[in-house]
């Protein structure tokens, strides 16, 4: 029975607890490349003692932003800007991870803080969002995206595997692909967002062709010793989600086949018709099935209980590492205070570094 502060690995990639951080936009890069602040919250973040640190959505192109502030990786100057975080998140001891993303019919809004809408066309910072169809989010993203070509699905997918080429080459360990949040993927999963009547519209095998193409082309580049996930979001809280879980669990079965190695489940955002009952453990059910029934190693996200609530998801053997993304905004030390809350020993010093651990392990 493993627990929150049991080593986990996964091929290669070796996690010194079962505590990873989401994924989290900063908002905050310029011309898509990582700044000073992404230097600091990386690196604080890695110190802070999680078992690995993602780096947030990562847009393939840069129509695939959802801001213009958005990270990207589809050039060397973006490369470059990543290199020393890699290093920092490596040298504190956390497994360096990064999401690839593509906003889909979400691009080209403005940051959350300055409105979080789409910001209108011809307007400074905006461009069209693409996707599987010309059918827009609604509410505070109502632009129509333009229906992407074939062309454009496989200009996407090969940005996608330039992109993994460009992480690997960084030395990242851990690659996660944005499946989620109705963002590109999701737009392709989703009926809310995809009414094509090619192969990648339909059946359900149809809605799951990009993303699986996606995993398969990514999957011949990323290394075979590298974990390689997805964030699928599995539920939208809209009456259907039992439809919605069996057939993410059998795109996912399929993954699998294709060289998936974890998933991280997760909601689809992909419309605003509903309202979510956020509250403790919200995902900790369907995560577990989704794990079960698939067989896939993975993690859940949002609205974890708290450092005695992951503990306990893992105990339970309903996740195998738990990932957390605004406890850890609130408290960059987490793994700390997680580990003094479950009477870890010695939890200075499995948390954080010798010039922090030595004082907090003293004069108490
Ligand atoms: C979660 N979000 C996910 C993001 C960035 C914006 C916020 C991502 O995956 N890049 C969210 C979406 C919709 C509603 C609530 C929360």
């Amino acid at each position: 029975m493993a627990s929150l502060f049991d080593p986990f690995s996964l091929k290669d990639a070796a996690l010194r607890n079962r505590i990873a951080v989401s994924p989290m936009c900063q908002y905050m890069s310029q011309e898509g490349a990582a700044t000073d602040w992404h230097r600091v919250h990386y690196e604080s973040l890695a110190r802070g003692g999680a078992g690995m640190v993602t780096v947030e959505a990562t847009a393939v192109s840069p129509e695939g932003r959802i801001t213009w502030a958005d990270a990207g990786l589809w050039n060397d100057q973006q490369a470059a800007a990543l290199e020393p975080i890699v290093k920092a998140m490596k040298h504190w001891g956390a497994v360096p991870a990064i999401q690839l993303a593509h906003a889909g019919r979400k691009a080209s809004a403005n940051r959350p803080w300055e409105g979080d809408d789409h910001i209108p066309e011809g307007q400074p910072n905006s461009w069209t969002p693409i996707a599987p169809s010309p059918l827009p989010f609604g509410a505070h993203l109502p632009r129509v995206p333009r229906e992407m070509t074939l062309q454009d699905i496989a200009r996407v997918q090969a940005d996608t595997v330039r992109a993994a080429e460009r992480a690997r080459d960084l030395g990242f360990e851990w690659l996660m692909l944005h499946f989620a949040h109705g963002y590109l993927a999701q737009n392709f999963w989703s009926t809310y967002s995809n009414a094509r009547t090619d192969q990648y519209g339909g059946s359900a095998e149809n809605r799951g062709r990009f993303l699986l193409e996606t995993l398969t082309a990514v999957r011949r580049v990323w290394p075979e010793r590298r974990p390689l996930s997805a964030r699928l979001g599995v539920v939208e809280f809209d009456g259907n989600d039992e439809q919605m879980v069996s057939e993410s669990i059998a795109l996912l079965k399929r993954m699998k086949q294709e060289g998936l190695d974890a998933v991280d489940v997760s909601i689809g955002f992909n419309t605003p018709k509903v309202k979510i009952p956020w509250g403790a453990n919200l995902l900790s059910e369907v995560a577990a099935r989704v794990l079960r029934e698939t067989g896939l190693p993975g993690t859940t996200s949002w609205y974890i209980d708290g450092p005695a609530g992951a503990d306990k998801l893992i105990r339970e053997g309903k996740i195998d590492y738990a990932t957390l993304g605004r406890p850890f905004l609130a408290d960059p030390h987490w793994p700390y205070r997680a580990a003094k809350d479950l009477g870890i020993q010695d939890a200075a010093k499995r948390t954080l570094p010798a010039p922090y651990s030595h004082w907090l392990a003293r004069y108490r």
